[in-house]
């Protein structure tokens, strides 16, 4: 047998082999036999070295040819079987577009998160503008600024949470109100201020009508002439605006607050329609929020001169007021994250309040 008949049996044999693979893993296997470093061309194309030049020029041509023939071979079953698995891959993956769209995605936004952003507007066109401050307080930020000081009766009934005694015995806390926000803005801004404060506020107190979180909205103005009259126009103004309602009756009653002198809660009238709240309508009585005029002490607390400096300030809960709006009956439900409940009183996502477009 001359060296050109075995090389002519090994081309077919190796194209055989090529032709019968069953898949991708099949043609590599064959390649690292043939053409790999101890495949069977690859050994052959080292023996060229110890031929004679005139022999080894001959066959080391027909060696060449081989190996083309078997590449080109490997390669075409190769794209073969590439071809087929994106055929499968497009087949399996089809998309139909003519499908409807489906239902309007879950998601719903929260009422608390409605009723803030509604609150925000309404202060925002009063010319308020929004303050934040830290969860966790210290005791001057959340008591003493607010003329409480630690032997106040007060303080006990504001349920706090406590976090461990630091080494110079003091404890932070989970802020009772968003006053402290106000402390803070007061030290670190020139009046005239303007402010309100919406947030998370932290009471160790949960049954029907209260929840150990819930949310808050203080306002603060402070210049050199603010007065209770500002203050009821304020207030009847965002009542109007947040109710959506053209007239609401107001009653000021005398209260009483650390951190204010004169204090006043504030009720709204409403009548009962069918089991729903109408506000603005009707002979009772509702409380909204409580107020005053910011006690001196607190003035003075705020790092400012009481002598100079004047202003009102109140406070209510975004929790009830939401409950009053949208006629949400228990306060748990709020944060239980039930979500026939969020689809129920959520609203849509894109369904954002403004003065212009309408609140709710
Ligand atoms: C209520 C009553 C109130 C304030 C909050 C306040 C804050 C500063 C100074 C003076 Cl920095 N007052 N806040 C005043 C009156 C009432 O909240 O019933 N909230 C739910």
């Amino acid at each position: 047998m001359t060296d050109q008949t075995s090389l002519d049996a090994l081309e077919q044999e190796l194209l055989a082999q090529v032709s019968a693979a069953a898949d991708e893993a099949g043609v590599e296997a064959i390649r690292v036999s043939a053409l790999g470093k101890k495949g069977v061309i690859s050994e052959r194309m080292a023996a060229l070295g110890k031929m004679a030049p005139d022999e080894r020029k001959a066959a080391g041509a027909a060696l060449n040819i081989l190996k083309d023939k078997v590449t080109e071979a490997l390669s075409a079953k190769k794209s073969v079987f590439a071809e087929a698995a994106l055929e499968a891959r497009l087949v399996s993956e089809k998309i139909d577009v003519t499908l409807p769209v489906r239902p309007q995605s879950a998601g719903t936004i929260h009422p608390v998160s409605q009723v803030w952003e509604e609150v925000v507007q309404i202060f925002g066109d009063l010319g308020f503008s929004v303050a934040e401050g830290p969860h966790i307080e210290d005791d001057f930020h959340n008591f003493d600024a607010l003329n409480m000081p630690a032997d106040h009766p007060a303080r006990q009934e504001h349920d706090t949470f406590y976090f461990n005694e630091k080494p110079d015995g003091s404890r932070m806390v989970l802020r009772t109100h968003t006053s402290p926000v106000q402390i803070r803005t007061m030290l670190s801004q020139k009046p005239p201020i303007r402010i309100i404060a919406p947030g998370r506020t932290f009471r160790s107190d949960s049954d029907m009508t209260h929840t150990p979180m819930f949310n808050q909205v203080e306002a603060l103005v402070i210049d050199e002439t603010t007065h209770m009259g500002n203050l009821k126009w304020i207030l009847e103004e965002f009542c109007k605006a947040f109710f959506e309602v053209d007239d609401v009756k107001m009653r000021f009653r005398a209260s009483h607050f650390p951190f204010t002198e004169p204090s006043m809660e504030v009720d709204i009238n409403y009548s009962r329609e069918g089991g729903q709240l109408k506000i603005g309508t009707g002979d009772k009585w509702l409380e909204i929020l409580g107020s005053g005029m910011v006690h001196p002490n607190v003035i003075r607390a705020g790092g400012l001169d009481p002598d100079k400096y004047q202003g009102f300030a109140f406070g209510m809960g975004i929790d009830r007021i939401a409950m009053l709006k949208y006629g949400i009956p228990d306060l748990r439900a709020f944060f239980e994250s039930d979500l026939r409940w969020l689809r129920h009183y959520g609203f849509r996502s894109l369904q954002v309040p403004t003065l212009a477009g309408g609140l709710s």
